[in-house]
């Protein structure tokens, strides 16, 4: 069997490559071989961003970008993927409601975030993509989340972003809710252009966030297996 280091690169060529039996299969590979589930997100990730420059460059098409999100979502599915995101508590630390905002439909690196927030003890309420900015506001009335998610992969999303902001304060519930903003094209910058408490370009470094604020409420986390 060819090395880790070796697989890794390979990985990021396949997707690249777009060869869909050739990432799952080295993917299963490389976690029997004892890869690191979120590494192995990360090399996808490396061989998506590849597939992106190959569509700005007109090499590929939108068929292929379409490709690629398959490519994702089935490594996502890989069994030992799956597992590594299912934890059980017996207690939530908190509740968090995400959705992709207005004029966006990417919806991969959303299921990644409410994948480690499940895995990191949060009740998370997603409300798809695409979402207006009136139905973030119905739902955040009706489910009352700790923390508002605002996934959003173009960068033209931040005028959205700040549009749910505003929907969110006009309904008097900007003090009731925080609000993180999501996506790999955000700044500090952007952050308060958009009006939300925090941002993150990452999945990890957004639950950590979460969890932050939880804790600084005064959230207790309680694991079933504590
Ligand atoms: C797959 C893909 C698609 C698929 C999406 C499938 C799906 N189910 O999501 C499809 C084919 C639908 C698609 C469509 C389009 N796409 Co596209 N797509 C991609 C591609 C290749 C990968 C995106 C992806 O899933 N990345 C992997 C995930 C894990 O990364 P991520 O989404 O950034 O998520 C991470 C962070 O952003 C963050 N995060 C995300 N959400 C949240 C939320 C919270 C709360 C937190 C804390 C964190 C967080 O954490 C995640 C994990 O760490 C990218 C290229 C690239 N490099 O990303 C282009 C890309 C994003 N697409 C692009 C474009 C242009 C388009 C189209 C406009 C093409 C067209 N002409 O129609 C359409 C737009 C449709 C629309 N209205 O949304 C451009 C965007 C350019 C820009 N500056 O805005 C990119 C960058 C390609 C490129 N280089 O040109 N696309």
């Amino acid at each position: 069997m060819e090395d880790l280091k070796k697989m890794e690169g390979t990985i990021i060529d396949l997707v690249e490559q777009l060869d869909e039996e050739g990432v799952i299969s080295l993917a299963s590979q490389a976690l029997d071989a004892g890869i690191q589930p979120l590494r192995l997100l990360e090399l996808i990730d490396e061989g998506m961003n590849r597939v992106g420059q190959l569509y700005e460059s007109k090499e590929y098409f939108i068929a292929d970008l379409i490709m690629a999100g398959l490519i994702f979502k089935d490594v996502l599915k890989l069994e030992k993927m799956a597992a590594h995101f299912q934890r059980s508590y017996s207690k939530r630390i908190g509740k968090i409601l995400i959705g992709t905002v207005k004029g966006d439909i990417h919806d991969i690196g959303k299921e990644i975030f409410r994948s480690m927030a499940e895995a990191n003890g949060f009740e998370v309420i997603d409300i798809g993509v695409d979402v207006p900015k009136e139905l973030f506001v119905s739902r955040v009335v009706e489910n009352k989340p700790d923390i508002l998610g605002l996934s959003g992969v173009l960068t033209n999303t931040i005028e959205a972003m700040r549009e749910v902001v505003e929907a969110i304060t006009r309904a008097g519930l900007r003090d009731s809710v925080r609000i993180i903003a999501g996506g790999n094209h955000l700044t500090e910058d952007a952050c308060r252009f958009i009006g939300a408490d925090s941002y993150a370009n990452d999945a990890s470094s957004g639950v950590k966030r979460c969890r932050d604020w939880i804790g600084s409420a005064g959230g207790k986390e309680v694991r079933a297996d504590d």
